[in-house]
């Protein structure tokens, strides 16, 4: 484990001390490929602010992402051809997080394509979902 404050691989590429191959770039965002790509294609868009996780992101950034990826995405399934993608967005190790710093995958899905995400869902619970929903909404700063 590195320190909090040690500089992560995204912000020694965003810094130009690592390379990439880059997708588009402008004052707030930066996007490249994925060097362990999960399939052709997959993408990175990384705000340049170093927040670990997307709670952690000041609005500046966070707008100029939200911005950011349309366009993005459309540009990656243009040129690519896929029909189909999957925006993942880890935060923290366990949620399997490897660079603490805020990310945006993108992964075209292909008609070949055989990766998955498990996703073994339960029933909601009506009485625990009113009080979930209206203590969550209560929270929101
Ligand atoms: P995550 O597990 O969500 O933290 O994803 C981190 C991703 O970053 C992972 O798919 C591999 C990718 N990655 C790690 N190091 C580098 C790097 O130096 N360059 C690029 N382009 N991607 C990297």
């Amino acid at each position: 484990m590195g320190m909090v404050n040690e500089k992560t691989i995204f912000t020694r590429i965003i810094e130009g001390e690592l390379p990439c191959y880059k997708l588009y770039e402008d004052e707030h965002v930066i996007a490249f490929l994925d060097i362990q790509p999960l399939t052709r294609g997959h993408s990175l868009v990384v705000p340049k602010e170093p927040a670990p996780s997307i709670d952690q992101l000041s609005p500046t950034y966070a707008e100029a992402l939200g911005r950011a990826l349309p366009p993005i995405c459309r540009a990656v399934m243009a040129v690519t051809g896929a029909r189909a993608y999957n925006l993942v967005q880890n935060n923290g190790r366990e949620a399997g997080m490897s660079v603490p710093h805020v990310h945006f995958h993108i992964i075209p899905r292909y008609p070949e394509s055989t990766h998955s995400f498990l996703w073994e869902y339960g029933e909601i619970d009506s009485t625990d979902a009113s009080k979930l929903a209206e203590s969550i909404s209560e929270a929101m700063d």
